[in-house]
């Protein structure tokens, strides 16, 4: 059964390079990722639809207004701060507040990207903005499809949709990037959910990496229950967070979920995981109305940063296993690197979802 796949072209001039293993290089966070995956949907036949226009308003919702705006100028106000030497590099920090101390916002360029940053994996070029608010906008009309669809599926479950987000999102919190994550598209399809009726989302995060940034924005709200399984942040990106005891806070406690395992962890875990995660959100699924997967693939066997096995097999078991849900579900593509695979992968999911037998509105019964 084909799924609707958002997609759109205008991430091409997000390009960047990475000091990472000892070297500058092209980040693995690349262009052709998406083409490998909207290549591999093409195939298999999936019906494509381009993103409407961006909400900020809905932007807002998940995201600092400072930061926003920021993300919007840091370019040229960087070329303009620096000269046209400075454009080799991209936009980066490489100062950060301190622990512990009061960190006020500076005013120059240099200093807000060390204040609205976490990490310095993710520059920023001048087709930045143009690609995270597209890829923002992709999550964004992926949302407004399921409800769409939810509102003409009559008593069936509407098909999942898929948000074919580049650059990712889960890493960025409200007021900061990091992670090859700008605008956190996931957030903002769980907030797109809410707005338009859905009383509790659930986010999902597959993610090789913990989703710090989507914890961070839902952490004192129980309105949406954050879910993610990753490599333990002991020994991986993003360090700091993705702990167990991490529960949420305020009306928030109880409404996160962290499942780390260890580097290297075999499927038997990974699958344990996936079952506390889907019970978990079954659990509640009384008051939840609202999927959001947070779809990184890089838990695959050669992914060249992660250390999980799962293969392409695994993929649409987990497609399977999530639409046993039963909700209505959007799934925003996050991080996979083993391009070779990435398109394959991403297919399985999605094959994997559609093949449980979730009624349309055109299939349901009446
Ligand atoms: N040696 C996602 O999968 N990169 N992001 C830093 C420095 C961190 C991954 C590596 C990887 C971020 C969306
Ligand atoms: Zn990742």
């Amino acid at each position: 059964m084909p799924v609707q796949v958002v997609a759109s072209e205008a991430h091409r001039d997000h390009e960047t390079m990475e000091f990472a293993r000892g070297r500058v290089a092209p980040s693995p966070e690349s262009p052709t990722r998406a083409t490998i995956i909207s290549d591999a949907l093409h195939v298999a036949g999936h019906r494509f639809v381009e993103p409407d226009d961006l909400d900020l308003d809905l932007v807002h919702r998940v995201h600092s207004a400072e930061y926003v705006e920021f993300l919007r100028t840091a370019w040229e106000r960087w070329i303009a701060h620096l000269g046209p030497d400075a454009a080799e590099s991209g936009a980066v920090a490489f100062t950060w507040p301190r622990r512990g101390e009061l960190s006020r916002r500076p005013d120059d360029v240099v200093g807000q990207l060390g204040y609205h940053s976490f990490a310095g994996d993710s520059p920023i070029v001048a087709g930045t903005w143009a690609a995270v608010t597209a890829s923002a906008a992709i999550a964004q009309t992926a949302a407004d499809l399921v409800v769409g669809a939810r509102a003409t599926a009559g008593s069936g479950v509407p098909s999942p949709v898929y948000a074919l987000c580049r650059p990712p999102g889960h890493h960025a919190t409200a007021d900061q990037l990091g992670g090859y994550c700008y605008l956190n598209n996931s957030a903002i399809a769980a907030q797109r959910l809410l707005d338009r009726g859905s009383r509790r989302v659930a986010v999902l995060d597959v993610d090789y990496h913990h989703g710090n940034g989507t914890q961070a924005i839902f952490d004192t709200r129980d309105d949406v229950l954050t879910v993610s399984i990753h490599a333990d942040p002991a020994s991986e990106f993003p360090w700091f967070t993705g702990h167990a005891d991490e529960i949420g806070s305020g009306a928030g406690a109880g409404w996160n979920l962290n499942l780390p395992l260890p580097r290297h962890a075999e499927r038997a875990v990974w699958d344990d995981a996936l079952d506390t995660a889907l019970s978990r959100i079954t659990d509640a699924a009384s008051t939840i109305d609202a999927l959001v997967v947070a779809l990184g693939v890089d838990t695959y066997v050669d992914d060249p940063l992660g250390t999980f096995p799962l293969d392409t097999d695994d993929f649409s078991g987990i497609g399977r296993r999530v639409a046993g849900c039963g909700l209505p579900t959007v799934v925003v593509q996050e991080g996979g690197y083993a391009v070779d695979a990435l398109g394959r992968n991403v297919a399985a999911v999605l094959d994997g979802m559609a093949s449980t037998g979730i009624r349309t509105g055109d299939d349901a019964p009446r």
